[in-house]
């Protein structure tokens, strides 16, 4: 059994702490929903997951992950409105039918 795990083996995962219990499925792989706002409130943004692995006990280990919660800064942004119809001059015949408007968003941190 050297190596192996079992379906349904308990998994632990603490998130700020908070603990969130899921189970080892199909293939070794595990996953459990939690709070985008315990992520971002844990002290030292680490995750520790433990799985209680049957007839082996518990092996634990930490996930560290960045907290990048600023947002963009517009300042560097580069809004560009191209010229309306191909002279930027609204003609008779224009105004009488669609006209696409374009433009650019370039360098948008
Ligand atoms: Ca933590």
């Amino acid at each position: 059994m050297v190596g192996s795990f079992t379906v349904g083996d308990a998994v632990t995962v603490n998130v700020n702490g908070v603990t969130y219990n899921t189970t080892v499925q199909t293939g070794g792989s595990w996953s459990v929903t939690v709070p985008g706002s315990g992520l971002s409130a844990d002290a030292d943004s680490t995750i520790n997951v433990t799985v209680n692995v049957t007839g082996v006990g518990p092996i634990s280990t930490n996930h560290s992950y960045v907290i990048d919660v600023t947002a963009p800064n517009p300042a560097g942004a580069v809004l560009n409105v191209n010229a309306v119809t191909a002279d930027n001059v609204l003609n008779a015949a224009e105004s009488g039918g669609n006209v696409t408007l374009t433009g650019t968003l370039i360098e948008y941190p």
